[in-house]
């Protein structure tokens, strides 16, 4: 069982044969010719790169787990406060560069390569990317687990360990295709706990009994049980030894492999379908971004991930023998947005139900160990489920909502005896056919703190949907922590040289774990060699993506032009259409110019990529209309070098690793007031990359820091979006006539067949222009000139690359983690022990 332990006696001989860290190249390659021959069963006359890999992950994952199972003993006995953050998706991407720089063996592993004939580069790019989420709200879960380790935070991530990520993506035609991503043949950095299960129920009955006392009880029985297993993942931090755990659970049919009395009764087929349905349940990521679509599968993971990691966490809690009013003290659970709302009513089913617990004190514990972090404003992104779905599938857990809406619309009611609509308007359940559970309403109800993600976002989610909850639960319950990302990750490793280059005037790699010291760079706008070494580093950043989009997509772009990335999901609310619309604008301009006017012309690379979601039609029909005008351009003999248009097929974390340090301009360029935050925004600029934005999320906080003269923002005002709809609607739109041009040439099939595109333009033209393209598409491309004058004079572009990344200290996700645990978690960090000698 997971409870047993080597008595005293014995201890002695464990500790004497502790498993030995490497810690030569010598040792290295011990270790990997080890794992190579033995784990792997291959041999020196039968060993690729892959192999190499192998060995080398495993090698670095043997002293990552000695590090974890260390962590994680010193944090039990700590007895601090755990941090758990439940999110569906984590977008980890690739993880060897991240253990070596972490475990800080890097150059013993490259020696050690190279004399086993391998190149270390090689070695990196072999793995395949942990894709389980989305885009920006996965890969932040990503980012908090590498800072919650890197602080010191005794922090567990819980999901779901999909069979398959997010699709990767064709281009067949110009056209999305989605091919499935099975990414588990080979995973060196889990750790399957069959000894750790949790059985999980749905459907079912309720019964309600009084026992011997007089008590009443609930109970929910005759369901059908799914079997959720825990598969584990070290996440270790930087300049520390705490390496955190990322549980992701698994789901299997609870009889084991089959159900053998369906088995031995002859009904074999019947049997295994059903091990197949229960496995479905962790077969698949969601691959909708911002948008829910109601599906019952999807309900049925969400409710499986939250009854498994909250068994889990309680089972953990009542080790420690504690009262149960100390659980708040103890745990502190993170709601990365309403994805894992059924974890509060799960909470309150396990402390009444099975506890005994009495509602108020069960409650009061809920609301003291709930915090949610709202990542959307979007009206299609707000979780909702049906009703009758809910009472399927959880009957119980409805019952426990609705006592609690009952509760809350009499709390209500007695503080806002006037407003008569209030109480339809807060109420968890909307009275719609069928009624419909509102998620994001029992979060903000479950929580002690709601945050949003940007300051505009998260004034805007107090002033628009969570309005009547500020009046209600008063303003101190709403907060903002601004998103960051890890400057390890986005910095270090994407960007060796740049990191080399700031560490050589800093003083060293101190800044990796206090961003803030960049400010120190400051000082060496003006210093020649600086300024050079910089830009020798854009440069050979450019460079190696210009190769890469002549390996991938087969276009010779060159790399002195300027490089304008627009990479992120592809949405209408991201604006993909405003880029390509500008493009075409370009193109129709750049056909017009003589020629000796074109060779002065700035000339530029318009980079995109990024998925659609494989239902949404009007993002695929962007993607199909970027191809297209990428096959007329580039082909264009007038055209040449002035302008080139790539599409990136199958944008991911480690392309992204290579396309964010290449960019001179990167596009985040969302209708005013969509975006909660965004957060490739500060990749790029980290890495010496303007932006040309809208005031939108976190661009806003990004000008604040890096000052106005050194970002070009364009565009309406969020707080001017909602009459500028009105204004369609009565009175029709103002359409530019440049853009007026964009359109004619689409319709007369300048890129191809017109009616491919009719609908993209006629939402436009047609259908009110619901995001604004038309009222931004001239201060759009003004903005765009501007750019194109700025860039020409080379030495002020270079002093506003180096004086950007010397502001963006305050966008680092360590920031972010220190805020969580001040204002919402209350919580300190357990740093561990000076670590122990080899075998001790
Ligand atoms: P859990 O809290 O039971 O899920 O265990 C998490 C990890 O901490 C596992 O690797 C356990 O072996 C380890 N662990 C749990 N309790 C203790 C303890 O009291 N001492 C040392 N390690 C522990
Ligand atoms: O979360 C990111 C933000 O930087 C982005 O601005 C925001 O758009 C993104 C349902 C979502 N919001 N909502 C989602 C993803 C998947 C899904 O099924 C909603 N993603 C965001 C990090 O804060």
């Amino acid at each position: 069982s997971v409870e047993a332990s080597v008595p005293e006696p014995q201890r002695e001989a464990w500790r004497k044969h502790s498993a030995r860290e490497f810690n030569t190249s010598d040792q290295f390659e011990d270790a990997v010719v080890r794992h190579i021959e033995t784990t792997l069963a291959r041999s020196l006359y039968n060993v690729d790169e892959s192999g190499a890999y192998a060995g080398t992950a495993l090698a670095f994952r043997d002293r990552l787990v000695i590090e974890w199972n260390r962590t994680q003993q010193n944090q039990t006995s700590a007895d601090q406060k755990r941090v758990y953050y439940l999110s569906l998706e984590f977008l980890m991407g690739r993880a060897l560069d991240n253990a070596m720089l972490n475990v800080g063996m890097k150059d013993v592993a490259r020696k050690g390569l190279d004399e086993l004939g391998f190149r270390m580069e090689d070695i990196i790019d072999q793995e395949r990317d942990a894709a389980l989420g989305n885009g920006g709200l996965g890969r932040l879960a990503a980012c908090f687990l590498d800072s919650l380790a890197t602080l010191n935070y005794p922090a567990w991530g819980y999901g779901l360990r999909y069979r398959y990520g997010i699709f990767r993506q064709e281009i067949v035609n110009g056209y999305q295709m989605e091919v499935p991503d099975y990414w588990l043949e080979f995973n060196p950095w889990e750790f399957p706990r069959h000894d750790v299960t949790v059985d999980v129920q749905f459907y079912g009955t309720i019964r309600k009994y009084m026992d011997d006392s007089g008590k009443q009880h609930t109970a929910w029985e005759n369901g059908e049980i799914v079997t959720a297993v825990a598969y584990d993942a070290p996440i270790p931090g930087y300049g520390t030894t705490t390496t955190n755990n990322l549980r992701l659970w698994s789901s299997k049919a609870s009889h084991g492999e089959f159900d053998f009395t369906k088995f031995n009764s002859g009904e074999y087929e019947a049997s295994v379908a059903d091990t197949q349905r229960a496995e479905t349940i962790s077969a698949v990521l969601y691959p909708n971004d911002s948008l829910d679509r109601g599906k019952e599968l999807r309900l049925k993971q969400q409710y499986f991930w939250c009854a498994a990691s909250l068994f889990d966490i309680v089972r953990r809690f009542k080790k420690s023998k504690k009262a149960w009013s100390d659980f708040p003290n103890q745990v502190a659970i993170q709601l990365n947005d309403t994805h894992p709302t059924l974890a509060i009513p799960e909470l309150l089913r396990i402390l009444i139900d099975i506890e005994g617990l009495e509602w108020d004190e069960a409650w009061s514990i809920v609301q003291k160990t709930f915090s949610y972090t709202n990542h959307t404003v979007l009206p299609e992104a707000l979780e909702k489920w049906s009703v009758p779905l809910v009472q399927n599938l959880l009957p119980r857990h409805l019952q426990i909502i609705y006592d609690i809406n009952l509760q809350f619309l009499q709390f209500v009611e007695r503080n806002f005896p006037k407003d008569r609509d209030m109480l339809s308007r807060v109420s968890i359940i909307e009275e719609s056919q069928p009624k419909m559970v509102r998620m994001a309403y029992l979060a903000v109800i479950g929580s002690h703190k709601v945050n949003g993600v940007a300051e505009l976002h998260s004034d805007l989610i107090k002033t628009t949907i969570f309005k009547d909850f500020v009046k209600i639960h008063g303003p101190d319950k709403f907060t903002n922590v601004t998103n960051g990302i890890t400057p390890r990750r986005w910095l270090h490793q994407a960007n060796f040289r740049l990191s080399e280059l700031i560490a050589s005037k800093l003083g060293g790699y101190d800044y990796l774990n206090d961003l803030t010291l960049l400010h120190k760079l400051e000082n060496y706008v003006d210093d020649k060699d600086f300024r050079k070494e910089f830009q020798d580093i854009k440069y050979a950043n450019k460079l190696r993506l210009a190769r890469y989009i002549k390996e991938a997509q087969g276009i010779t772009v060159n790399p002195a032009s300027l490089f304008d990335i627009q990479v992120k999901r592809i949405h209408e609310y991201k604006r993909q259409q405003l880029n390509i619309f500008g493009v075409i604008h370009r193109y129709l301009e750049l056909k017009e110019m003589s020629p000796a006017d074109r060779k002065k012309a700035q000339p530029r690379v318009s980079i995109f990529g990024g998925k659609a979601a494989p239902g949404y039609w009007m993002a695929k029909t962007i993607i199909h209309l970027i191809n297209q005008v990428s096959e007329v351009v580039n082909n264009d003999k007038d055209i040449g070098d002035a302008l080139k248009v790539v599409f990136l097929e199958d944008y991911n974390v480690s392309k992204a690793e290579i396309i964010v340090p290449a960019s001179d301009i990167s596009e985040h360029i969302s209708t005013a007031g969509t975006e909660a935050s965004g957060t490739s925004n500060m990749k790029f600029v980290l890495n010496g990359g303007l932006i040309i934005g809208t005031c939108d999320g976190a661009n806003i906080e990004i000008t604040r820091e890096v000052g106005e003269d050194n970002i070009f923002l364009f565009g309406n005002l969020s707080e001017d979006v909602e009459d500028l709809r009105h204004a369609h609607y009565y009175s029709g739109l103002n359409i530019d006539p440049s853009l007026q041009r964009v359109f004619d040439e689409i319709r007369n099939g300048m890129f191809g067949d017109a009616g491919q595109f009719s609908s993209l333009v006629n939402s436009i033209t047609d259908h009110g222009d619901y995001y604004l393209v038309s009222d931004d598409f001239k201060s759009y491309v003004e903005t765009q000139k501007l750019i194109d004058e700025a860039y020409k004079n080379q030495e002020e572009w270079l002093t506003k690359t180096i004086t950007v990344v010397a502001r963006m200290g305050f966008f680092s996700s360590d920031r972010c983690i220190e805020e969580y645990a001040q204002e919402i978690w209350n919580t300190e960090p357990v740093v561990p022990p000076a670590k122990p000698q080899n075998g001790a």
